[in-house]
C-alpha cells in the first residue's frame, strides 16, 4: 500500500514579490512662509506630531532641504502635491518635491 502513494511534483513557481520602490518627500526651504505654517501642514499632511513636525521644518530652514517621510509613488505624489497646495491657497511658496530612493 505503501507503494502506492502518490507525491506531486515539486513544481510550484516560487512566488516572485517585488519590493515597491520608495519615494521620499523632501521639503525645500523658502524666505516666505512662516514657521509655524509649515508645521502645521506637516502635521495635517504627514501626521506627524508638533514636536516631529518642529524639527523636519528647522532641518528644511537651517539646511535648505529635509526628507519628509518615504511611500510609494503614489501617495508620496499625492502628499507632497496635497502639501504644495496648501501652501499656495494660503499665498505661500512653500514647495513639497518627491524623489526615488536610492
Ligand atoms: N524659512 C522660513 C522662514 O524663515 C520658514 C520655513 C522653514 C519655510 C522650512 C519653508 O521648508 C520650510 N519664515
Amino acid at each position: 500500500m505503501t507503494d502506492d502513494i502518490i507525491t506531486r511534483p515539486r513544481t510550484r513557481a516560487k512566488p516572485k514579490v517585488e519590493r515597491p520602490k520608495l519615494y521620499k518627500v523632501i521639503l525645500l526651504n523658502d524666505d516666505y512662509t512662516p514657521r509655524e505654517f509649515v508645521v502645521r501642514v506637516l502635521k495635517a499632511e504627514f501626521r506627524v506630531s508638533e514636536d516631529q513636525a518642529h524639527r523636519i521644518m528647522i532641518t528644511a530652514h537651517r539646511r535648505g532641504v529635509c526628507v519628509v517621510a518615504v511611500f510609494t509613488r503614489d501617495v508620496a505624489e499625492t502628499k507632497a502635491t496635497r502639501a504644495t497646495d496648501a501652501g499656495k491657497a494660503a499665498g505661500y511658496p512653500l514647495t513639497f518635491t518627491t524623489e526615488p530612493e536610492e
